[in-house]
């Protein structure tokens, strides 16, 4: 079994990148599951990749400061019993850092466990800012890797490509630096070979360190009931709009220049949809998923944002939920359950 792991920045195109290598892996006869880990206890990344047919298991409110060490061993041996599977992709937490990870599954002493080189993820779109809003973190996600992918290339002037790839470089020169993008394919193909090298032990793996602390990032998740029994999808997309657009505006006026992940899921009957917004400057980003088993009408609101208090965040969320709702006459309630901060 080949454990697999994804890791960059908030935002960078984790999940995305890996539904792709996922349905790459598995055409060519590869059996592969997928453990993504998300902040705080709102999953919303495991909606995502739960519809994509995977089998999957996402990790919420399981930060490594609290559960995720013992949740990580129990899913991975699940999944081993269950599954059987050949690829493990894991995408740990855009505020994690991934030799951490790795060491804590290595130190799991499972059997018959191979790593592939460990990956970190650049959106060349916000590397600039990132490295100006989280310089010290981000530095140690890029000399974590031992493949650095630049990613959304497609969205980006041709001419920036290797000025940033020569920046990563000199800042891990031992790493494979690339280009990718997951709207033109450009890059995949290589990655995938770089996945079935062996990933190098390095004798400065640190445990139990604090990555959330390091990034200066501060989250805050809600899960939200829907009440609106029917919901055509103008009126749904122009609905989650109005929320990104809202909590933007707002941790903008908290910091102009931030970057993160505001991102949202809404679970309804008559339409599913995944939306996102990365940075200050960012537009928001939309997409339409297919329907879940069950799904009762609902939206989970995630916000991660750098250099802004969290004690904000949460009147932030419930805010834009209740102004988007008042624009487009959909009520929402909070749903039950308990928080977890950092
Ligand atoms: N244009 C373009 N957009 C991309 C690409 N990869 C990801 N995105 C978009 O970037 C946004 C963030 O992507 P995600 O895959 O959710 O990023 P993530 O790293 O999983 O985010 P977190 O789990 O919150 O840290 C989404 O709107 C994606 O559609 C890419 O190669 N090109
Ligand atoms: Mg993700």
């Amino acid at each position: 079994m080949k454990v697999v792991i994804i890791g960059g920045f908030l935002g960078s195109g984790k999940t995305t990148t890996i539904l792709t290598l996922g349905r790459l892996l598995g055409e060519s006869g590869e059996k592969v599951a997928i453990i993504v880990n998300e902040i705080g206890e709102v999953g919303i990344d495991g909606d995502v990749i739960m519809r994509y047919g995977f089998e999957t298991k996402e990790l919420t409110n399981g930060c490594i400061c609290c559960s995720l060490k013992r949740d990580m061993k129990y899913t991975i041996h699940q999944m081993r019993e269950a599954y059987d599977p050949t690829y493990i992709l894991i995408e740990p937490t855009g505020i994690a850092f991934p030799l951490q990870i790795k060491g804590e599954i290595a130190r799991m002493n499972m059997d018959d466990v191979e790593f592939a080189p460990i990956v970190t993820l650049i959106d060349g779109t916000r590397f600039k800012q990132q490295m100006k809003e989280t310089k010290n973190f981000s530095r140690r996600q890029i000399t974590d890797a031992e493949v650095l992918c630049i990613t959304k290339v497609d969205l980006m002037k041709p001419l920036y490509v290797p000025i940033i790839e020569a920046s990563v470089k000199q800042m891990n020169p031992s790493a494979h630096c690339m280009a990718l993008s997951m709207v033109t394919g450009q890059g995949l193909d290589e990655l995938i070979e770089r996945l079935a090298d062996e990933s190098v032990d390095r004798a400065d793996v640190i445990l139990d360190q604090d990555s959330i602390g390091a990034s200066g990032i501060a989250t805050h998740a809600r899960s939200y009931v829907i009440e609106a029994p029917k919901l055509d999808e103008k009126t749904a997309t122009r609905y989650v709009t109005d929320v990104l657009l809202h909590v933007q505006g707002k941790v903008k006026g908290l910091n102009p220049d931030f970057v993160g992940h505001v991102k949202l899921t809404l679970l309804h009957p008559d339409i599913t949809l995944r939306a996102s917004i990365t940075a200050a400057a960012d537009e928001p980003s939309i997409g339409a998923l297919d329907a879940g088993p069950n799904d009762d009408p609902s939206m989970k609101v995630l916000i991660a944002a750098s250099n802004v208090p969290w004690e904000s965040l949460a009147e932030i969320a419930d805010e834009a939920v209740s102004r988007a709702g008042e624009n487009h006459c959909i009520r929402t309630t909070h749903a039950l359950h308990h928080g977890h901060r950092h």
